[in-house]
């Protein structure tokens, strides 16, 4: 029972073959958690087709259900692939899961977002029908991530209360693979980046999954796009230097193919083949360099959230995003709020989209919101409980380093959010962070700024923890949840404060603002710019942005949301949030021609000299 660990991206080579395991599963509700005593795990009977990858809740009748759930698929699995070891990987199921072959448990993982992996070679039967099953399950808790609870209803059904405004979509959500790989593998890469005039150097260090070989060697070698080879080099870890090197960013995404190579007596043992960008990224002073060059941010916060897929991958719908983003003359997003699919990150990396990756880290301050569900039951702050630092704490690093991990070699990635919204505002959250932050910038090899969202008016007088970050990211509702209404005056006051009062801490950090939305019904129109019309989403960010102008430390506008999506009901949300700049079917709200002016005539290096 191993989980490999190695979050590489399941490819084709010389020695690696995937074979997907996508399409129709049997799915299964278990409200009793009796599925294991009834032996689901051998044999899923009475149950109904589902797809993969997707979200469940939108194809059953309950589908705010909480609890256990089954899938299962039976495939014959071909005797060509008796050589080598097979190895089963999923690209994420939510929230939890254990996974079955032939009835026998193989590994559990928890954490809905992130990729996992078995060893399964010792189980399948070669040349045979073998059934894959996977409990789910996808319950929340003070100490999962992201956090939440569960209760029970008046009908005694057990339900989930998240703390955070998504939907708890839940199912195999990313996609499935077998993977047939050698023995002894190429587990990870890393690489980082000098960029020296004509010469650019990529350092990089290889991890196998056995070393104690002596016979082993290891060679790497980058071709550019032509697939001319620019550069190799041997051993596991190294310089390969590129000369007249075309450097990654949003105008320019050029990517080159590394392809490493592990041989044993010149017998080729394992290939491993990607793409990866040649570029810098540093905060110096309140600018943020990519490449040395100022960069000002102009996009999103986002969600993975579409019609009937729920949260499961839906790859065209991403593509429609970047396109629109590209349209528009955004040049970035946030992940918010969890690691999205790995094909993402991939087509960013391809367009020339920037990201701020952030982790399943929301919730941590289950206090407020009280129209999220909070109940008022928790008298203690989220920081001063003694669970959190002694529970959640030690996951939420795991689930740093694993992020990490997974997304290092990413171009596109530029950033780390280490939590969205925590409550900051006890001593108990400063050595919780201080962790946190330790563990992302001794994780990354490429050392990329980190940073975290603060809420409502939280900032330099009342946050314990903003020092921790290397950019500032502020999530304001000036206008929609205080100061709200038509007259934006008041609202105005309050923006101008906060600025200011940053201005005067003298961080000179980077800031940036992480969310600021007004929830738009799409159709109502109204002559006052009421709220929640078309006109006042327009003034609403007409004002933000004037302001924005006047700072010259705002290196940022990533405004909330891209596009409607769905959340648990409740008498803020009209079947979901709203504050889309387009629908949940990507139609443009009339803001979207304001932003595209705005947008396409910002330079990505705005307030470079300022
Ligand atoms: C926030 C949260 C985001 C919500 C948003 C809203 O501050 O970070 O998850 O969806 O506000 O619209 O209330």
């Amino acid at each position: 029972m191993t989980n490999t660990q190695s979050f590489l991206f399941p490819r084709n080579t010389a020695t690696r073959s995937t074979i997907s395991l996508d399409g129709i599963w049997q799915f299964k509700l278990d409200p009793n958690a009796s599925g294991e005593e009834n032996s689901w795990q051998n044999e899923l009977e009475d149950s109904s087709p589902m797809t993969v990858p997707s979200s469940f809740n939108e194809s059953i009748d309950d589908y705010d259900y909480a609890g256990d759930y089954w899938y299962e698929k039976k495939v014959t699995i071909s005797n060509l692939l008796k050589s080598q070891r097979l190895v089963i990987r999923f690209g994420a199921v939510t929230h939890r899961a254990t996974v079955f072959i032939n009835g026998i448990e193989v590994g559990q993982h928890e954490g809905g977002f992130m990729p996992f992996s078995f060893d399964i070679t010792d189980y399948v039967k070669f040349g045979y029908e073998n059934t894959i099953t996977v409990k789910g399950n996808n319950e929340l808790s003070h100490t999962t991530l992201p956090t939440g609870q569960v209760f029970f209803d008046a009908a005694g059904v057990k339900r989930v209360r998240p703390y955070f405004d998504f939907f708890n979509y839940a199912g195999i959500n990313r996609s499935v693979y077998l993977i047939s790989e050698p023995q002894n593998t190429i587990r990870d890469y890393s690489t980082t980046y000098e960029l020296k005039g004509d010469k650019s150097i990529v350092n990089y260090s290889i991890n196998l999954s056995e070393s104690d070989n002596d016979n082993l060697s290891l060679k790497v070698s980058l071709y550019d796009k032509n697939n001319n080879l620019v550069a190799d080099s041997d051993g596991l870890s190294g310089k390969l230097s590129v000369s007249k090197a075309h450097n990654w960013s949003p105008d320019s995404p050029y990517l080159y193919k590394i392809v490493i190579q592990l041989t044993d007596n010149s017998t080729l043992i394992d290939e491993y083949i990607d793409f990866i960008g040649i570029r810098t990224i540093e905060v110096m002073g309140d600018k943020i360099l990519l490449n040395g060059q100022s960069i000002y941010l102009k996009g999103f916060g986002r969600h993975e959230d579409s019609q009937a897929f729920g949260r499961g991958t839906n790859l065209a719908q991403q593509k429609q995003d970047f396109h629109l983003m590209k349209w528009m003359g955004a040049n970035s997003f946030r992940t918010s709020h969890y690691p999205y699919s790995e094909e993402i990150y991939q087509l960013a990396d391809e367009i020339g989209i920037l990201i701020i990756d952030e982790g399943p880290f929301v919730g941590l301050q289950e206090l407020s919101n009280p129209f999220l569900g909070s109940t008022g039951e928790i008298k203690e702050m989220f920081f001063d409980q003694p669970k959190t630092t002694t529970e959640l704490l030690p996951y939420h690093i795991q689930m740093v380093k694993d992020l990490i991990d997974r997304d290092k070699n990413h171009p596109s990635v530029i950033m780390w959010s280490l939590f969205n919204e925590p409550d900051t505002s006890t001593d108990s959250a400063v050595p919780y962070f201080k962790k946190i932050f330790e563990t992302a910038i001794e994780s990354d090899p490429q050392k990329r700024p980190r940073t975290f969202t603060l809420y409502g008016k939280q900032g330099v007088t009342d946050s314990k923890t903003y020092q921790f970050a290397d950019v500032i990211a502020l999530n304001r509702y000036y206008g929609w949840y205080s100061e709200a209404g038509t007259n934006l005056s008041d609202a105005a006051v309050e923006l101008h404060r906060d600025l200011d009062e940053w201005k005067n801490s003298h961080i000179n950090k980077p800031l940036i603002f992480t969310e600021y939305g007004a929830d738009t019904l799409n159709g109502y129109s109204s002559v006052n710019g009421e709220m929640w019309s078309a006109q006042f989403q327009q003034r609403y960010y007409a004002l933000y942005h004037k302001i924005f102008d006047e700072y010259p430390f705002v290196k940022g506008e990533q405004l909330w949301n891209f596009a409607d999506f769905k959340t648990t009901e409740g008498i803020m949300r009209v079947g979901g949030n709203s504050k889309g700049i387009f629908t949940r079917d990507r139609q443009p709200k009339p803001i979207v021609y304001d932003l595209k002016d705005r947008w396409t005539s910002l330079p990505n290096n705005y307030k470079a000299n300022k």
